[in-house]
C-alpha cells in the first residue's frame, strides 16, 4: 500500500475499525474512505456498489460485522447469521466487481469447534461441532472465510481472512446485555464500587478460559499482513496465553479497585470451556503482540474513565 492508496474501512465506527482508522493515519496512509452506517447500509447491495464505484478503493479492511457477547449472541440469532452473511457478501462481491487490489477479511476464534485441541491451529477449522451459543456468528464468519478462498480460487481476488481472539479496548461496547465479558466487568466493578455495593456478578462458573487482545495489536496485526501476506490460509491472531474468567475478574477488580466479594450466576451460560490460538503462524509472519493484558486492562480503563459521555452503554 501507498501512503495515497485509497483505503476503504468498512465499520469504522466499530471498535476494530475505529482502532483501524487510528492505526492507518499514524503510519501516515492519507486516503482512507468511511461511510457512517446512515450514509451506506452495508445490508444494502446497491449502496455498498454504488460506494465501491464512486470511490474506487484499491485496499478494503472488512471490520464491518454484527458482534455481541455470548448472551446477544444466543438471544439474536437471526441479526447475528444474517446480518453478517449480507454484509460481508456485499462487500466482497463490491471489492471483485471493482478490481480492489486486496481485502482483508476478520473472523473469529469462535469459528473452531467448540472441543477443539488447545492451542487451536487453523486447520481445525470444521473438524467438529460449533460452540451453540455462538454457532450463527461462526457460520457467517465461515462462509466468509470460504467467499474469500472462492474469490481468490476463481476469480484471482487477492482476499486474506484473519482469525481474532476475544479483543478488547478503546470504543468497545459497555452495555451489559450485549457486551463482551471484559467491558461487562470494567463497568460492573466501577459502577459497584461508585455505589459501595458488597458483590458483582460474574456471569457462569469462571472457569472458562479465554485469551484477550487488545484491538489496537489486532489493528497493528492488519496493517502488517495487509502489507505482508498474501495467501489462501486463514492466519489465528492472537497472544498466545489465557485465564480463566475468574482470573480476569479478579484483575479487573485489582484494576478498578472494587474491594467488595465476586458472585457467580451460573443461570448464565459458561460457553465454549476454552479457545486458545495457536499463534505459531503468525509469529512466522513476523509479527507478535506488544500489549500486555494488565496494562491493557489499565489503559481500557482509563478510557472507560474518560469517554464517560460517549460510551456505548
Ligand atoms: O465475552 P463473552 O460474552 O463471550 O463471555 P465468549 C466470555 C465468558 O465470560 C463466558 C463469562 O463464560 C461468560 O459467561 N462472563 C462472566 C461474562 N461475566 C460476564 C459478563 O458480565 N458479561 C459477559 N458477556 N460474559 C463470544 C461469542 O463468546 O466471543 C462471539 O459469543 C465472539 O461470537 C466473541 O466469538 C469473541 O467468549 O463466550
Amino acid at each position: 500500500m501507498d501512503q495515497d492508496s485509497r483505503i476503504y474501512v468498512a465499520g469504522h465506527n466499530g471498535l476494530v475499525g475505529s482502532a483501524l482508522v487510528r492505526r492507518l493515519q499514524a503510519a501516515g496512509f492519507t486516503n482512507l474512505i468511511v461511510r457512517s452506517h446512515g450514509d451506506c447500509d452495508l445490508e444494502n447491495q446497491g449502496a455498498v456498489f454504488k460506494l465501491f464505484l464512486e470511490e474506487k478503493p484499491e485496499y478494503v479492511f472488512l471490520a464491518a460485522a454484527k458482534v455481541g457477547g455470548i448472551l446477544a449472541n444466543a438471544t439474536y440469532p437471526v441479526d447475528f447469521i444474517r446480518s453478517n452473511l449480507m454484509v460481508q457478501n456485499n462487500v466482497i462481491d463490491a471489492s471483485h466487481f471493482s478490481g480492489v487490489k486486496k481485502l482483508l477479511f476478520l473472523g473469529s476464534s469462535c469459528i473452531y469447534p467448540k472441543l477443539a485441541p488447545q492451542p487451536i491451529k487453523e486447520e481445525y477449522l470444521l473438524t467438529g461441532d460449533l460452540e451453540p451459543t455462538n454457532e450463527w456468528y461462526a457460520i457467517a464468519k465461515i462462509a466468509g472465510i470460504k467467499l474469500c478462498q472462492a474469490y481468490r480460487a476463481q476469480h484471482g481476488l487477492n482476499a486474506i481472512a484473519l482469525m481474532p481472539t476475544n479483543l478488547y479496548g478503546p470504543g468497545d461496547n459497555f452495555d451489559l446485555a450485549s457486551s463482551h465479558v471484559l467491558p461487562a466487568l470494567l463497568r460492573k466493578f466501577h459502577e459497584a464500587k461508585l455505589s459501595g455495593a458488597q458483590e458483582v456478578v460474574m456471569w457462569g462458573t469462571g472457569t472458562p478460559r479465554r485469551e484477550f487482545l487488545h484491538v489496537d495489536d489486532l489493528a497493528d496485526a492488519c496493517l502488517h499482513l495487509m502489507q505482508h501476506y498474501d495467501a489462501p490460509e486463514i492466519v489465528n491472531v492472537g497472544t498466545g496465553e489465557d485465564l480463566t474468567i475468574r482470573e480476569l475478574a479478579e484483575q479487573v477488580k485489582t484494576t478498578v479497585g472494587f474491594e467488595g466479594r465476586i458472585v457467580q450466576d451460573t443461570t448464565k451460560p459458561d460457553g465454549t470451556p476454552r479457545k486458545l490460538l495457536d499463534v505459531s503462524r503468525l509469529h512466522g509472519l513476523g509479527w507478535r503482540h506488544r500489549i500486555a493484558l494488565a496494562e491493557g486492562i489499565r489503559t481500557t480503563y482509563q478510557w472507560f474513565l474518560d469517554n464517560q459521555a460517549v460510551l456505548r452503554t
